[in-house]
């Protein structure tokens, strides 16, 4: 009963692993490099914390994700592709990819796109939405592993359902925001305490 469910999932270190495909090539490239293992990272932003590390690592970090082939390559992380097949297939229950391309542009969009249809098929392609700001898209949920999501909309309509992730695990999570373990928690009940 009562109206669809509009679910927006986050693709970078929700659905595809970032952090290890990014930890991965920066350890190929620059072995030499000193480097922070995925139980260090703290903060959403990989190139900060390797700024701290030596100020001339935050470029050579985000060299490799401007780099081809980066997104594309990203491994699944557990569970979340087979989630949002599941999900997809819910009655009354609309599935979107939410995610925010970097703006260097050659490469990114194309390789979410790709990534997409290798790994969810070419018909989920519709479901697609790339934004940098996420808070002028509606929905009731929106399951992301940033702490902090802002845009020029103040009141955006969805619940962020925060993923845990290496880099937002030792947060202290405010007693409104609720949390998504891993893809083996239970997001069927967050999904369903949405339903009306
Ligand atoms: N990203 C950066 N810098 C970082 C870490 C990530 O630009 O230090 C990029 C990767 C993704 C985007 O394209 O930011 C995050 O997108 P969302 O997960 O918020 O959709």
């Amino acid at each position: 009963s009562g109206k669809r469910l509009r679910v927006l999932i986050d693709m970078d270190g929700v659905l595809a692993d970032f952090e290890g495909g990014f930890l991965k090539k920066y350890r190929t490239r620059y072995p030499e490099e000193p480097y922070i293992t995925l139980d260090e990272r703290r903060g959403f932003w990989v190139s900060a914390q390797y700024g701290q590390l030596r100020s001339d690592l935050c470029e050579k970090a985000i060299s490799i994700w401007e780099s081809k082939d980066f997104f594309m390559e990203l491994e699944p992380l557990p569970g979340g592709v087979e989630a949002v097949k599941e999900m997809a297939k819910m009655d009354n229950t609309d599935v979107f990819i939410c995610t925010s391309p970097i703006k260097h542009y050659k490469h990114c969009p194309y390789e979410k796109y790709a990534w997409v249809e290798k790994h969810l098929g070419h018909d989920f392609l519709e479901q697609v939405i790339l934004t940098r700001d996420k808070t002028v898209v509606t929905g009731d949920i929106l399951i992301d592993d940033k702490p902090d999501i802002h845009g020029v909309e103040p009141r955006p309509t969805w619940e962020h359902v925060l993923f845990t992730a290496c880099h937002n695990k030792h947060l202290p999570v405010s007693p409104s925001q609720r949390r998504l373990l891993s893809w083996a928690d239970d997001w069927r009940a967050i999904l369903n305490s949405k339903r009306q």
